[in-house]
């Protein structure tokens, strides 16, 4: 059977009714952002662009040379097209309005653009992290306050693989379909359609190095995996963790499990590791669209009314029996 490509997706979608002409040429960018991308990574040591860039992101965490390398790829093809209004990431303390000279448009993108970096020098699966919102109405200059709006906003998100394959994972709030670069041709094939996560698994991915630090329905939960076919839960468990979100994320939309950065005591300016803007909620909506569940233990990700631009979150997701186990436990 014939494989459709990125291009013919979108405009199928955008004859559903599913995305307008101007969201279809964001996606197109940010897919020929995370090409460009996925070339620069995919260099690694021969390009002279390992390590780390001598600079500190606003979370205050060493950035590699690929996250400044990335962060500007992505400016830079997005910032001429006339669809957005502005963008953030997580490289950037403050967002990055269109310069004046290029025409603006009604949406804003938000990402993460080389999420796992610290995987990098080590040549393990890292990606991008993309979720896209509508600029309110009116507002010609957006600031960080506008781009506060809850994960239920979100009109599309998606994230990249760069691993033995790059993977494009996409939703527009019509299900989950997964791209695969092929790159010969340079182009982005529809390789699966509506992705569906198993509603119960055997395989959880946590940093368990942190473990003194969690909240005791976490450690509960933990304790009853461990404890295998002989403890509550009945069935023995596999445990994963790469330590970069999109490639644990893809394992899950692909085969089920459980992702679990919760709420710990390491640091109390931080209820989470990972960012509520550009990382839990874009993989919120597509693990939701995809039959899963995402959580902070207490709250659904997607209904979060965000306070910061740059806010971290607990985050539990993945397939829904096992999200709603945790849950439960939260509110025991
Ligand atoms: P830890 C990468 O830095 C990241 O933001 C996610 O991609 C990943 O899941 C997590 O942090 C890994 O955190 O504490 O295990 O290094």
């Amino acid at each position: 059977m014939r494989r459709i490509g990125l291009t013919q997706f979108l405009i199928e979608q955008q004859r559903a009714g599913h995305v307008s002409a101007d969201l279809r040429l964001l996606i197109e960018v940010v897919a020929r952002a995370v090409k460009a991308i996925s070339v620069a990574v995919g260099k690694g040591a021969l390009s002279g662009v390992l390590g780390e860039s001598g600079g500190e992101n606003v979370q205050g965490e060493a950035q590699k040379k690929l996250d400044v390398i990335a962060n500007e790829i992505l400016l830079e093809a997005n910032e001429w097209g006339g669809h957005l209004a502005a963008m953030a990431s997580e490289e950037m303390d403050d967002p990055h309005v269109i310069p004046t000279g290029y025409p603006k448009g009604g949406y804003l993108l938000l990402f993460d653009p080389l999420d796992g970096s610290s995987n990098i020098d080590v040549n393990i699966s890292v990606g991008t992290i993309f979720s896209v919102l509508r600029c309110p109405e009116g507002i010609e200059n957006p600031t960080a306050e506008d781009f506060l709006q809850a994960g239920t906003k979100q009109l599309a998100a998606g994230y990249s693989v760069y691993g033995p394959s790059t993977s494009l994972i996409l939703t527009v709030g019509d299900g989950v379909h997964g791209f695969t670069l092929d790159r010969e041709m340079g182009s982005f094939v529809l390789t699966e359609s509506n992705m569906r996560i198993p509603a119960d698994t055997k395989e959880y991915s946590i940093n368990s190095s942190n473990r003194r630090y969690w909240e005791a329905p976490v450690k509960r939960y933990i304790e009853e995996v461990e404890a295998g076919k002989n403890g509550p839960l009945g069935k023995d468990y596999n445990m994963r963790w790469v330590g970069s979100m999109v490639a644990d994320v893809h394992r899950i939309l692909t085969r089920g499990g459980i992702f679990m950065y919760p709420k710990d005591t390491k640091d109390a300016s931080k209820p989470g590791k990972l960012r509520l803007m550009y990382e839990a909620n874009p993989m919120a909506m597509i693990v939701e669209q995809a039959g899963g569940a995402a959580t902070t233990g207490a709250d659904r990700i997607l209904d979060l009314t965000p306070e910061k631009l740059h806010q971290r979150v607990p985050v539990i997701l993945g397939s829904k029996n096992e999200v709603d186990r945790v849950t439960g436990y939260h509110k025991a």
